[in-house]
């Protein structure tokens, strides 16, 4: 019942997406319009399943859910299923999954972010909630969103608008696990550790990568981090620059850098792929967004207007890219 009523508000929002070009100034995007209705759907419909964290049920049911949708999208997916061990040593059942976009293709892009979230609230105002999961509705939730989003648009361009390059979307598992006591990154992003060890497909590379990180939160603003400026300056450039020339430069800002940011991209990058962080900061604070690991990360705190500008922005690059 739930899952018919999901899937039926879904095709009503899919409805209410206009097909128009993006224009802004003299510049005409060749890319289709990013639907925000339908990458938040995306991201309640993960939340629906409940925290997704690791050895749980509703982890393994979501797990499902993405792998599905994206085959459903025409993509080809692999699944990279492994063992490992959480820093308090709780033994964990890891799964990222691959989603790859004309899988011959030899020119190719990654775009990734984490599915997984986190077991503990341990940043909430209130104590008593600092071990209870969170729904991780931006803080994991929102990548894949906007990852799906990007590959049913891949699925549905005209035959005249098709993009050549290869895409693979990347969802990492148990990167949420961490110590937040500090002073032991490599507790943190578990699953791409595993990928930079074993590549899902033996010798695979791509041009370059783009790691999306709590990308649909309110009041969010997207700093140059600064692994991404060290490793993959052209590449943040490429970015920002997109999003400056759709209208999306409040948001991709550069009124300040960001922080070194232990994420994801660190394992690409260091794996010989250069790659950026796109990750959501607070407006106000600078620092991580207000719900960050706290029981406030949920779907009613996403916000359509940031998946679109990040959505939108991610659509201009794959379509400007030769
Ligand atoms: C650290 O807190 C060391 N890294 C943040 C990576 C992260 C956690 N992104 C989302 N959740
Ligand atoms: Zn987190």
């Amino acid at each position: 019942m739930k899952k018919i009523l999901y899937l039926s508000l879904l095709s009503l929002l899919l409805i209410g997406c206009k097909e128009k070009k993006v224009e802004v100034a003299d510049y005409v995007s060749p890319a289709p319009v990013f639907c925000e209705d339908s990458a938040y759907a995306y991201v309640a419909e993960q939340c629906a399943f409940g925290p997704r964290v690791m050895n749980s049920a509703a982890h393994d049911s979501c797990g499902e859910y993405i792998a599905q949708k994206f085959k459903s999208f025409g993509t080809v997916v692999y699944d990279q299923y492994a063992d490992s061990k959480l820093y308090d040593g709780t033994p964990i059942k890891m799964r990222n999954i691959i989603a790859s976009y004309n899988p011959e293709a030899p020119v190719r892009i990654l775009i990734a972010g984490h599915w997984d979230s986190r077991q503990w609230a341990d940043n909430d105002s209130d104590e008593a909630n600092h071990n209870t999961p969170i729904d991780g509705a931006n803080d994991g939730g929102s990548s894949i969103g906007v990852m799906l989003e990007i590959a049913r648009q891949l699925q549905l361009a005209n035959d005249s608008n098709q993009v050549k390059i290869g895409v693979d979307f990347i969802c990492w598992d148990a990167e949420d696990s961490g110590d937040s006591g500090g002073g032991n990154a490599s507790s943190w992003c578990l699953g791409s550790q595993y990928w930079s060890g074993k590549r899902h497909v033996e010798g695979y590379t791509a041009r370059y990568g783009i790691n999306l990180d709590m990308v649909g939160g309110n009041n969010t603003v997207f700093y140059r981090e600064q692994y991404s400026m060290s490793y993959a300056p052209s590449i943040v450039d490429k970015v920002w620059g997109a999003a400056a020339r759709i209208g999306y430069g409040k948001y991709f800002s550069y009124d300040q850098e960001g922080g070194y940011i232990t994420d994801d991209h660190l394992q690409v990058n260091q794996g010989g792929i250069p790659c950026i962080d796109v990750i959501g900061s607070d407006t106000k604070s600078g620092g991580f967004p207000s719900t960050w690991h706290t029981l406030d990360d949920n779907i009613k705190n996403i916000n359509k207007e940031t998946l679109k500008a990040v959505g939108q922005t991610m659509l201009d690059v794959i379509w400007t890219e030769q």
